[in-house]
């Protein structure tokens, strides 16, 4: 009897520390790792892009990026054509409702992309991974570079 006690306390102990596990990945996402209450919400659908692509907010105001798919993704800038701050971004998105928030207190644009879904070729242009790490679908294209762009106005 004792026998079968041993390994059901351990199942529990396993996934209890399995969740808790989950949990702190999920708290470590992005900047603070929550959702900022008035953010403009930038998704990952259950595919490789940002939806909406292009979002317009003003000076002093918050994206959050959640990423519903369950991939992991990426947002890191492209500072060539970065006026609006926050440079140097390169960040992971974690898979499954994984988030990340930034405010934006200059205006400007704010290019960026997905390094595991997009490169930048030598205009810093983002371009598909193509045969360098591509999935090629049936047509044998390596589909849309997943990238994105925040455009902020208002007063500096
Ligand atoms: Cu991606």
């Amino acid at each position: 009897m004792s026998k079968l006690k041993v390994p059901g306390a351990l199942l529990i102990l396993l996934t209890a520390g399995a969740i808790v596990f989950t949990m702190s990945s999920r708290a470590r996402a992005g900047d603070n790792g929550n959702r900022k209450p008035g953010a403009v919400q930038v998704i990952v659908p259950d595919e490789d892009r940002f939806s909406p692509f292009a979002v317009t907010i003003r000076v002093g105001q918050w994206i959050t990026w959640v990423n519903n798919d369950t991939d992991d993704h990426t947002i890191v800038s492209d500072d060539a054509f970065n006026t609006a701050g926050h440079r140097g971004v390169n960040v992971t998105l974690p898979a499954n409702g994984g988030t990340y928030s930034l405010r934006f207190v200059h205006p400007g644009v704010f290019p960026y992309y997905c390094r595991f879904h997009a490169m930048l070729d030598d205009h810093n242009q983002p371009k598909a991974p193509g045969p360098d790490g591509g999935i090629q679908d049936a047509n044998g294209n390596y589909g849309t570079p997943m990238s994105g762009v925040v455009t902020v106005v208002g007063e500096d």
